[in-house]
């Protein structure tokens, strides 16, 4: 077993294992970790609610002991430091921990109120660094900024470069530094510099406060632990979340195994296999009918032997209201059970979408029980997003009323109507900024209360997560889209002139999908199975080209998440239909993006249990491309058409049409 040792150096204690070395400056008030050639030297500190702050930085630590540990992340040692206080002060300890079998360093702080009247926490400021890189070479350093939630773009930046306009509160939470020159990512980044030296620092605890790691101007990281503002008692403590520091040279394996720590932290919910299916939204879109899923079921029924789907999903439109999910609308003469029964009876299994979280201003559950919103701070009900022709509020999860009518709906969605999959959407609602029944639940708080009881509702069955905030939805999900909207174009519909512009990010667009679908590769398997939501293969009603819909396909089999097809089947040819089956078998691990930390979106996708490397032209004419391979093969077949391409062995040169993509099989000759 590689131990991790305790000791003493000049300055203060140090711990130390293989891979990682953390040396306390006790005077200085800091911890200095080492690995390899790169040293990071961090505070710890806490800011309040009104305006106060601590930080150890300069004030001091004493050291308070080290203890043994064996947790979810394995045997290690914590150290645990507290900031020297004044006598009036409240205690900030901070717990570093390192383990014997992983390379990074868990932080955590914690408050107690030693004082004799309450306290506010705005945010713990758990790990505050020095400056990474001098100015000068502030360009040669990419930082990889994770959205919020589902549809929160997500995409490596020039650490150079500005941050992408936040959308809030619907893809970014409220919380956002003013002015330009800060990149903030939400839960995790990893920071690459241009020798291949990496910096991750993500949270692996999220059930309780929503976490951000911003990189500031003068190149220094700060993680901060959203308290939201939450009272401490005299003689009470609170705890950040806790984050790791991984330093490697490897950055593109550390964020899977930063997964994995967050998937173990929280209890992951794990489904024997990736489900596939069939889904009505982007063909039908609201406009759907049940005739419209049962014309699609037949087929379905029909074409089983070739395309054996597992999931028939209905989507939004079946519903009288925003908010009314128990009561359909004339759409839907023989109402959701009678569907259910379909499905069942063609043999597939039956999915529904609700957005469980969110009130039309037009329906009747609002109209029913206003005082279940969220509330702005001036008492009006809190507006999550304004959609379907009205304002929708978010419910408020602290409400037990509420709790009881998530229980009451997914009950009967569940066991009486006999769904066996929820997509449930917008769910992002409840994690909003706002006034809530319990003023000492913070946004992430909440959240988990509503979808605990839609866990406890629906007992084992598959649960969707869509719109959700990522964090703190590990562990209560099966499965979780990871992108904005696919749609049946390219780019976004609207600002036409700037279609590749960043503000339009998070916008219904295949190529939007196709970003977050490759960035966000290291959720799948470890924190739930990844969405990367439908497949468009017909060829009417769509303006996707024949290349874009290939490069789609790609994408979605690299992902090794679940396949999804949304089309009307009638308007799928056999061909385009064969696509689809020839997915199924690519249900497995996600591909990695090669080069993930050198531009935006990744062009060259690896997939090394299946041989399988993918490259894409994102740009809007052709290109020719020669691509590095990343294991020596002799062979190399296309994989659509079978056609055998030629290579040197070590690099392969392709032509590949606007928008379009090659997917190469390697093979070592025999
Ligand atoms: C149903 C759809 C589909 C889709 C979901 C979600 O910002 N917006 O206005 C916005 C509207 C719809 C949307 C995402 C964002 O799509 O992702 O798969 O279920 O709802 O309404």
């Amino acid at each position: 077993m590689p131990e991790v040792r305790y000791g003493d150096g000049p300055s203060g204690p140090v711990l130390e294992n293989e891979h990682v070395r953390l040396t306390v400056n006790a005077e200085g008030g800091t911890i200095s970790l080492a690995a390899g050639d790169v040293e990071i030297v961090a505070s710890s500190g806490v800011r309040f609610a009104d305006g106060g702050a601590l930080s150890t930085l300069g004030a001091g630590l004493e050291v308070r002991g080290a203890e043994v540990v064996d947790d979810a992340q394995g045997r290690g040692r914590a150290l645990i430091l507290a900031l020297r206080a004044a006598a009036d002060e409240p205690e900030l300890a901070f717990t570093a921990t390192l383990y014997e079998n992983q390379p990074f360093v868990a932080v955590r702080s914690t408050l107690t109120n030693t004082t004799d009247a309450p306290l506010r926490v705005h945010a713990f400021d758990v790990l505050r660094t020095g400056p990474l890189f001098a100015p000068a070479e502030r360009d040669g350093w990419r930082f990889y900024r994770h959205g919020w939630q589902s549809w929160s773009p997500t995409l490596t930046l020039s650490a150079a470069d500005r941050d992408l306009r936040p959308l809030s509160p619907i893809v970014d939470p409220a919380t956002r530094p003013e002015g330009d020159g800060t990149l903030v990512s939400e839960l995790v980044t990893s920071l690459a510099g241009p020798d291949g030296r990496a910096i991750t620092t993500g949270f692996i605890s999220t059930a309780d406060q929503l976490s951000q790691v911003w990189l500031d101007g003068d190149g220094a990281l700060t993680a901060t632990s959203y308290a939201d503002g939450v009272e401490i008692a005299p003689g009470e403590t609170l705890s950040s979340e806790r984050a790791v520091v991984d330093i490697t040279s490897d950055a593109l394996s550390a964020l899977p195994r930063y997964g994995e720590a967050l998937g173990r932290e929280m209890g992951a919910v794990s489904w024997p296999h990736v489900p596939s299916g069939w889904c009505s939204w982007y063909q039908y879109f609201g406009a759907v009918t049940e005739d419209d899923i049962v014309a699609n079921l037949e087929r379905l029924a029909a074409l089983r032997e070739d395309l054996p789907l597992e999931y028939v999903q209905v989507d939004d439109g079946y519903q009288s209201g925003i908010g009314d999910w128990l009561t359909v609308n004339e759409k839907f003469p023989h109402g959701m059970a009678w569907l259910a029964e379909r499905i069942h009876e063609r043999g597939f299994k039956a999915g529904l979408w609700l957005a469980p979280f969110l009130a039309g201003a037009q329906s009747r559950l609002f109209a029913e029980h206003p005082d279940w919103m969220l509330r702005s701070p001036s008492g009006e009900p809190a507006v999550a997003i304004q959609n379907w022709g009205q304002l929708c509020y978010a419910l408020d999860c602290t409400r037990p009323e509420v709790i009881q009518w998530l229980d009451e709906v997914f009950r009967t969605v569940t066991e009486e109507w006999g769904y066996d999959y929820v997509k449930i959407d917008f769910v992002y609602a409840a994690a909003i900024e706002g006034v809530r029944f319990d003023p000492n639940a913070t946004r992430a708080q909440a959240y988990r209360r509503g979808l605990e009881a839609i866990r406890r509702a629906v007992g084992d069955r598959f649960v969707l997560g869509c719109g959700a905030p990522i964090g703190p939805s590990v562990g209560l999900v099966n499965g979780m889209r990871i992108g904005p909207d696919v749609a049946p174009a390219w780019y976004p519909d609207l600002h036409r002139g700037d279609r590749q512009s960043r503000s339009t990010m998070s916008f219904p667009a295949a190529v939007n999908a196709l970003r977050n679908t490759i960035t966000r590769y290291w959720t799948h398997g470890s924190l739930w199975q990844n969405d990367p939501d439908c497949l468009l293969l017909r060829d009417r009603e769509t303006s996707l080209t024949d290349a874009e819909v290939r490069t789609l396909a790609t994408v979605i089999g690299m992902s090794g998440g679940m396949p999804l097809d949304s089309d009307d089947l009638s308007l799928v040819s056999p061909e385009r239909r064969e696509m689809l089956a020839r997915l199924l078998p690519l249900r497995g691990p996600a591909a990695v993006p090669l080069d993930l930390f050198e531009r935006d979106p990744p062009r060259v996708l690896w997939r090394a249990d299946a041989g399988l490397l993918a490259v894409v032209n994102w740009e809007d004419m052709p290109r020719d491309v020669t691509v590095e391979m990343p294991v020596a093969a002799e062979r190399l077949r296309d994989f659509w058409s079978g056609e055998e391409i030629a290579s040197d062995g070590s690099t392969v040169a392709l032509r590949l049409p606007a928008h379009g993509s090659r997917l190469l099989a390697l093979a070592r000759s025999r």
